[in-house]
Parts: C-alpha cells; structure tokens; sequence
C-alpha cells in the first residue's frame, strides 16, 4: 500500500532490504503533516467563526484565564527536546544500526566521487587493499593505487563511471570519499544517500535485494556537470558477480595505475 502510494508521486519501487522502513518512515512524516495541515486549518477556520467582529462586538482585553495552553506548550517543547536530542544525535544511530562484520561477508567497495564521475574499487582475488598513496592520486589513479604492490595488482577498479556489479542478498558496505569537492552518493533505488566528503572516508551499507540496473545519482550540487554525474551498476546473482569479479581481479587494477 505504501509502495502503491510513493509510485503515484514518482518515487521508484525499494531495491534493498531496509527499503520499507525509509518508504515508511517517508509516509509516516507526510501523514504526519497532512494530520496538522488538516488539524491546523481547522482551527483556524473555527477561530475566524468564533471570533469574528460580528459575534464580539467588544474587544476582550483579559484573553485566557487557564493555565491548559501554557501546559500545552511546555508538553510539546519537551516532547520536541525528546525527539531532538534521542533521534538528532549518533547515540541513537549507533543503538539502532549495526555495520556489517567480517562474519556477515559483506562486499566492500570504495567510493570515489569526482567531478563528475563515480569509480569503485573493490580488494582483489587476494582480499586485500592494494597500497594506496594520495600522492600516486590523478584522474586516472583516483585512489591513488601503488602498481609496484603486490596487493594492488588484482584490485579491481571501475574508474570513470565503468558499470560495476555487486550481489544479491549480501551485505554491501560502500566506504565514500571524494577527490575535490562535495558531492553525494545516492542510490535511489537501494534508499541510499551520503555525502561524498574529501578527505573523508564514511561507510554506508545495505542488502540489495533485486537483481538488476541501478544508478548512482549525485545529490549535491558539486558544479557544472552536476546533472551528468551519473554512475551505473547491476545486481546479479553471486554466481554471475564471481565470474565477473574473478575476470576484473584477473585483468588487474582495471587499468587504473599506469
Ligand atoms: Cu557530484
């Protein structure tokens, strides 16, 4: 039902497993507006009833005698402080999310945002990171890969907006970075989105749970070619994603360190 809703507006059917709590969690908040939309036109329509010129001819300089709506508001400032101070601070981000451990196998990815493209790599056949050394960085080198690593030599890396893949039903953890300014990684249909910051590298996970395309989007207006910063990647069965992982590892670095 919820889906049903959020696709007349035009938002894209959920793709992971945490999909339905933001689609939720999105119907809720407008549900919630809607309820004072209503509630407060209504009010106000009541008040220009109640208190229009001809009902009261004479102004009433006294107002409220009780006390009700002083503790009404006091009621809905603590309320909000609540809300504020339990939802707005990581305390309850880390209480309510849990990343991914090396028992849950997920897929790692680095992500690099660039104007205007995205690159991903992935550690080799091996598991392992190749060195990375920010001075060895260039457009063709975004992450900086020393080629003279042993561990570097089956990175896989997918620069320049290169379609990667990535399993079905797997944890995926992306680890998000930039090369120049802010953009942001989003993944409409994974319900994803995180700021790309330079100079820092901030995980965000999920579980893909429907094979298939699927875009990168930039969310943050990051310069000219902004509208263009698209990436792309598919989900396909772990089967079909060893294949294609074992013939990237193979061809090494995806020619990213020359
Ligand atoms: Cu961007």
């Amino acid at each position: 039902m919820i889906e049903f809703l959020l696709s007349k507006v035009g938002m894209r059917p959920g793709a992971s497993a945490h999909a339905a709590e933001v689609d939720g969690l999105i119907f809720y908040v407008h549900l919630l507006m809607f309820v004072l939309f209503v509630g407060w036109l209504g009010f106000y329509l009541l008040a220009l009833l109640k208190f229009r010129r001809a009902a009261n001819p004479k102004a009433d300089y006294v107002g409220v005698k009780g006390h009700l709506s002083t503790y009404l508001e006091v009621g809905v400032a603590v309320v909000e402080a609540v809300l504020l101070v339990g939802l707005a601070i990581p305390i309850w981000a880390r209480a309510v999310d849990r990343m991914p451990t090396a028992a849950d196998k997920p897929v790692e990815v680095q992500i690099m945002g660039m104007q205007f493209k995205w690159n991903a790599h992935l550690a080799g056949a091996d598991g392992k990171w190749g060195k990375q050394d920010i001075k060895l960085a260039s457009a063709t080198n975004p992450y900086g890969l020393d080629g003279a690593d042993a561990a570097a030599k089956d990175d896989v890396t997918c620069l320049l907006g290169e379609p990667f893949k990535l399993p079905v039903n797997r944890p995926v953890v992306c680890r998000i970075s930039s090369m120049d300014v802010i953009h942001s990684f989003k993944l409409p249909d994974m319900r994803i989105t995180q700021d790309a910051i330079p100079g820092m590298v901030v995980p965000a996970h999920f579980i893909p749970t429907k094979t298939g395309k699927f875009v990168i989007i930039c969310a943050q207006l990051c310069g000219s070619g902004h509208a263009n910063m698209r990436g792309d990647f598919e989900v396909v069965s772990q089967e079909e994603f060893d294949k294609w992982f074992a013939e990237k590892s193979k061809a090494g670095g995806g020619g990213g360190f020359e």
